[in-house]
């Protein structure tokens, strides 16, 4: 639960705020860019003005998304915000260029809003709340502060909530996902036009990674995995979803080399083994059920070390619930 004083404090800032950067994680995904579009339409909406950056090149997926063609790349300088807004970002690091931004903490508040039990707490104002995406709890936040939904609003937070629970088949969905959903789609998000563009609009090319990751599929005692050579084709689909439709298996994962002799890894947990404590061992992080990790390694010796450790910490009461 959010107190009432954290959300009248985050209202006033908002509200007096001069200037407002919207910023988000690395490679943003559905959650990530709809919430920081539904947060730059409703500041907006209180004229307040508002920037969303992200440095990544991002795919053109998220064109249909109501003024996603204002977000802003390239280079930025946040001296010229005295509000900075983080969304779904559990810790600073993980927004690209953020040591780039270079601005003075004592002229700029950071409110950071976001739903990773491993949240840092790194803003001056930090709502972080175990609910299924930071869809879910900006329209949680929209209403306690009365602050009204339109459907530009209503679409982007929709399609952020569908991305983080995968269709409503992640555990992360509970019935107050539903009402926030009923919500969304009475203030005029249309379910039908969003099923279609974000998951019956696959670009052909899309299938040549899913053809690479089966290709490569290994599936062994208690869990299975894929490893992607640097070579690989980018994806819009979501490729670690075959995997953990696998039976009998606890974690699924997906190692992708990367051109700087680097690897990263998503990780996903079926049951009750924490992924995210597991993906600590590496220096990585994320959801009990949903984590990611990132370091200088080479592909084939990585696979080699993730898969005895893993096979380890299935063992390993200490990473269960
Ligand atoms: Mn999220």
């Amino acid at each position: 639960m959010i107190s009432t004083a954290l959300k009248t404090d985050l209202s006033c800032q908002l509200l007096n705020a001069s200037n407002v950067l919207i910023l988000t994680h690395q490679d943003p995904d559905f959650d990530a860019v709809g919430s920081s579009l539904a947060w730059y339409k409703m500041l907006t909406l209180h004229d307040i003005p508002a920037t969303i950056y992200i440095a990544d090149d991002i795919k053109n997926n998220f064109s249909f998304l109501p003024n996603a063609n204002l977000i802003k790349g390239g280079m930025i300088r946040a001296d010229q915000f005295d509000t900075i807004l983080v969304l779904d970002s559990s810790d600073s690091s993980r927004v690209k260029r953020w040591n780039d931004l270079t601005f003075s903490e004592e002229s700029v508040t950071v409110i950071n809003i976001d739903h990773h039990s491993d949240n840092t707490g790194f803003g001056n104002y930090n709502i972080v709340e175990n609910v299924s995406s930071v869809g879910e709890l900006s329209f949680l936040l929209f209403s306690d502060l009365g602050w009204v939904i339109d459907e530009d609003i209503a679409t982007c937070l929709y399609c952020a909530i569908l991305f983080d629970t995968g269709g409503f088949m992640n555990s992360n969905v509970t019935a107050q996902t539903f009402h926030v959903c009923e919500h969304l789609l009475t203030a005029g998000a249309t379910h039908n036009d969003i099923i279609e563009t974000m998951y019956e609009s696959i670009d052909v090319t899309d299938y040549d990674a899913l053809k690479i990751m089966l290709s490569r599929l290994v599936v062994t005692t208690g869990f299975a995995y894929s490893t992607l050579p640097s070579d690989t084709p980018s994806s819009a689909i979501n490729l670690i979803s075959y995997i953990r439709r696998i039976k009998n298996i606890e974690v699924a994962f997906i190692v992708k080399e990367t051109d700087a002799g680097m690897v990263k890894v998503s990780l996903r947990s079926k049951g009750n083994f924490n992924v995210s404590k597991f993906a600590g061992l590496f220096g990585g992080g994320g959801h009990f059920k949903a984590s990611g990790i990132k370091v200088t390694a080479e592909l084939d010796e990585f696979v080699q070390e993730i898969t005895s450790r893993l096979t380890e910490s299935l063992a390993d009461p200490a990473f269960r619930l």
